[in-house]
C-alpha cells in the first residue's frame, strides 16, 4: 500500500516535470467594483488591465517577467500594486500605467530594461512607498513622471533602494512632487529632478553613481562618476536635508524656495572649479524661475538653513546672472575648496548672511551689488568668522554684532580697504574677521562708520586713514533711528 502511494507521487512529478511550461495568470478575485489580481507564479503572465479599483498583488516568490514587452500596464484610475515578488522587463519598462491615483507598494524588486515604473497620461496623484526590502533598478530613469503630460502631486517615499544605471532615479517635473528618502538613490544623470512647488525630505543617501561619502572623516570618494551632475535639482519648493546629498555638478541646484540643511545633513558638490558649467556649488542659486507649467520669470527669494555640511567649489554659489535676495543662516561648517565659501552674483539682490552657534565657514564670503548684511547673533564658536574675508562688494553693506559693544572692540585695523576687526572681553580676543567693502557697523550701543571705528581704534601709525572720508558717526545713527520710526509707523 506504502508502495504503491509512492509510486503514484512519483510519477505524477515525473508528469509535472515533464510538461511543457505554461505561464501562469494571475488569479482573478474580488468583485466587479473593486477587482483583485494575485500573482503567485514563478511564470507569471503579464498583467495588461484598465479596471478602475483594481489590487494587484505580486506575491513572494511570484515573478512577472517579460524579455521584450511591459511585464505590468495599467490604465485604470485608484488602482494598486502590492510587490513582494519580481517584475522585470527586457528593454521596455517594468511597469507603465496611465491612470490617476495609482499606489505602487514595493516590497520586492522591480527591474527596468529601460524605466522601473514610467506614468505618462493621467497619472496624477501618484503614490510610491519602497519598502526597506523594496529594490527598483533600471538602466534609465528608474522612476519617471513623463513631463508633457504635467503629471502634479507625486509622492514617493523610499526606505530601499532606487538606483538608475544610466538615467535618473526620480524624475517628476509636475507640480507638486514629494520626495521623502530615508533609504538609497542613485543615478548617472541629476539623482532627483523636480520642478515647482518641491517638497525633499532627505534622510538618507541621493548621490550620483560612483560617489560616496564616509561619515567619519567627513570626506568623499569619486570613484568615475560622470560629470556635471546634480545630486537634486528643482525650481521651488522646499529641501529639508538630514542625510547626505552628492553631486559632480552641484549638491542641490534651486532657483528659489528654502534649502534646510540640518545638523546631520551632508550636501556636496565634487566639481572642480574649471567646470565649464560653472557648476560645482553645494547649493546652487539659478537667476531664472523655470516652472514646468507657466512662464519663466527672474527667481525669487531663496533662504539657506545650515546647521550640518556644505562643501562645493563654493559651499554656496549663484550663476552670474542671479539677481534674487537670498538670505542665509549659518550654525554649521560651509567649505570652499576654491577659497571662496559663498559667491554670490555680482548683481545680487540685497542678501544677508546671520552667523550663529557654531558656524564655521572656510573660504570667502564674497557679496554682490544689493545692500548686505552679515549678523552675528549668538555664535557659540570662538576665533576668525572665517579663514577668508566678507566682501560686501557694492552698495550699503552693513555687519552687525548683536552680543557685543562698541567697547568690545579690541582693534580695528584698516589695511589696503581690508578691515581687520578682533572683539574680546578684558583683552582675550572671542572673535575676529576681515572685511572690505562694509561702511557700517552694529554693535548693542549703536551703527558706527567704518571711518569713526578707524578713528577710535586704529592704531594711528600703522593705519593711514584716507583725508577726504568724514569722520562722523551721527550720520549713520540718524538713518538708523529713522528706519526703526519708519518700522514703527507702517507696523501701526
Ligand atoms: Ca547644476
Ligand atoms: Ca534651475
Ligand atoms: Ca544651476
Ligand atoms: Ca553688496
Amino acid at each position: 500500500m506504502k508502495h504503491t502511494h509512492k509510486l503514484l507521487i512519483a510519477s505524477i512529478l515525473t508528469a509535472l516535470y515533464n510538461a511543457p511550461v505554461l505561464a501562469e495568470d494571475c488569479v482573478a478575485g474580488g468583485t466587479t467594483g473593486s477587482p483583485t489580481l494575485t500573482c503567485t507564479s514563478a511564470d507569471s503572465n503579464n498583467i495588461d488591465d484598465k479596471r478602475d479599483n483594481l489590487s494587484v498583488t505580486v506575491e513572494n516568490g511570484a515573478e512577472i517577467v517579460d524579455e521584450k514587452d511591459r511585464p505590468v500596464q495599467l490604465k485604470g484610475s485608484n488602482q494598486t500594486v502590492y510587490n513582494y515578488g519580481l517584475i522585470e522587463s527586457g528593454d521596455d519598462d517594468a511597469i507603465r500605467a496611465k491612470g490617476a491615483n495609482l499606489t505602487i507598494d514595493n516590497s520586492g524588486m522591480i527591474i527596468g530594461g529601460d524605466r522601473g515604473i514610467r506614468l505618462q497620461d493621467k497619472a496624477s496623484n501618484f503614490t510610491l512607498i519602497n519598502r526597506e526590502t523594496g529594490q527598483i533598478f533600471a538602466e534609465n530613469q528608474a522612476v519617471r513622471l513623463d513631463d508633457d503630460t504635467e503629471l502634479k502631486n507625486a509622492h514617493i517615499t523610499n526606505y530601499g533602494q532606487i538606483e538608475s544605471e544610466k538615467g535618473r532615479a526620480i524624475q517628476s517635473r509636475g507640480a507638486g512632487t514629494t520626495v521623502i528618502n530615508y533609504g538609497t538613490l542613485r543615478g548617472n544623470e541629476e539623482v532627483v529632478e523636480a520642478r515647482e512647488d518641491f517638497t525633499l525630505e532627505n534622510h538618507g543617501t541621493i548621490a550620483l553613481n560612483g560617489l560616496s561619502w564616509n561619515a567619519a572623516t567627513k570626506t568623499w570618494t569619486n570613484t568615475g562618476a560622470t560629470d556635471d551632475e546634480d545630486g537634486v535639482q528643482f525650481a521651488s519648493g522646499t529641501a529639508d536635508n538630514y542625510g547626505v546629498i552628492l553631486g559632480t555638478d552641484d549638491g542641490i541646484d534651486i532657483d528659489e524656495g528654502k534649502v534646510h540643511n540640518h545638523a546631520t545633513g551632508v550636501i556636496v558638490s565634487t566639481g572642480t572649479e574649471s567646470d565649464p558649467l560653472n557648476g560645482g556649488n553645494g547649493i546652487d542659486i539659478d537667476p531664472l524661475f523655470e516652472p514646468n507649467v507657466g512662464d519663466v520669470r527672474t527667481a525669487g527669494p531663496l533662504t539657506i538653513i545650515n546647521e550640518g555640511y556644505i562643501e562645493g567649489v563654493h559651499a554656496i554659489g549663484s550663476d552670474d546672472a542671479s539677481t534674487s535676495e537670498v538670505t542665509v543662516t549659518n550654525s554649521g561648517t560651509l567649505v570652499g575648496r576654491s577659497g571662496t565659501a559663498i559667491h554670490f552674483a555680482p548683481n545680487q539682490g540685497n542678501s544677508s548672511l546671520t552667523l550663529t552657534g557654531n558656524s564655521e565657514i572656510i573660504g570667502d564670503v564674497m557679496f554682490g551689488s544689493g545692500d548686505d548684511m552679515v549678523i552675528v547673533d549668538g555664535l557659540t564658536a570662538t576665533g576668525e568668522l572665517s579663514s577668508g574675508i566678507f566682501d560686501g562688494s557694492l552698495g550699503n553693506n552693513s555687519i552687525i554684532f548683536k552680543d557685543f559693544e562698541l567697547s568690545d572692540i579690541l582693534s580695528f585695523e584698516i589695511s589696503d580697504a581690508l578691515v581687520y576687526l578682533s572683539l574680546g572681553v578684558d583683552s582675550g580676543e572671542l572673535l575676529s574677521g576681515k572685511f572690505k567693502n562694509f561702511s557700517s557697523w552694529g554693535f548693542g550701543d549703536g551703527m558706527f562708520s567704518t571711518e569713526y571705528l578707524a578713528s577710535q581704534f586704529a592704531n594711528p601709525s600703522a593705519v593711514p586713514l584716507p583725508a577726504a572720508l568724514p569722520l562722523f558717526a551721527f550720520g549713520l545713527i540718524g538713518m538708523w533711528a529713522g528706519r526703526s520710526r519708519l518700522t514703527g509707523s507702517k507696523a501701526a
